[in-house]
């Protein structure tokens, strides 16, 4: 999915609020895509962003059930990268991930945004944050994702 391929409009997000929860493991990747998600929200004029990090992607849903029952926000992203090659359990991370995150969402009411990277490879991770240059706004699932988390605050 790249910025591209989802018909997007111009998402207005002066009056929303955000939370932006990123993974550490796998850093090199997990800020390009936190740029991303950052150039995403402030395009889109969002009143707020504020960043807050979890050491792996598996710790992401207990930080979005904080994140949303505090209450204030509009709707929280989680970032993350989780690569198969060098993780024996890819599935455990990466699932527990997933199912965590949308259960999250579903409990609490607050839009919860998957924004996992889940790849094969370093490349094919590197690849969908916007290249080795990083591109913040074109090919990055953070961006991606933060346009989500927009549309989805709006629903
Ligand atoms: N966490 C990730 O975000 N990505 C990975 O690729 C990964 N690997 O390879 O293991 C990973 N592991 C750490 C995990 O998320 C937890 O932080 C750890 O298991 C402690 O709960």
């Amino acid at each position: 999915m790249s910025a591209d391929s989802l018909n997007w409009q111009n998402l207005d997000a002066h009056d929303l609020n955000f939370a932006i929860v990123v993974a550490r493991f796998n850093s090199a990747i997990t800020e390009k895509l936190l740029a991303g998600a950052r150039e995403a929200l402030s395009n889109a004029g969002a009143k707020t962003q504020q960043v807050f990090y979890v050491p792996g992607a598996y710790e992401l849903p207990f930080a979005a059930k904080k994140l949303a029952t505090r209450g204030g926000y509009s709707a929280i992203i989680a970032l993350g990268a989780v690569i198969r090659g060098d993780t024996p359990h890819f599935e455990y991370v990466a699932g527990e991930a997933a199912r965590g995150l949308q259960q999250v969402g579903l409990e609490t009411g607050v839009p919860v945004i998957f924004g996992v990277l889940t790849t094969d490879t370093w490349e094919q991770a590197e690849a969908r944050a916007g290249g080795s240059a990083g591109n913040a706004s074109k090919n990055n699932k953070g961006f991606d994702a933060a346009m989500t988390a927009i549309e989805m605050a709006r629903f």
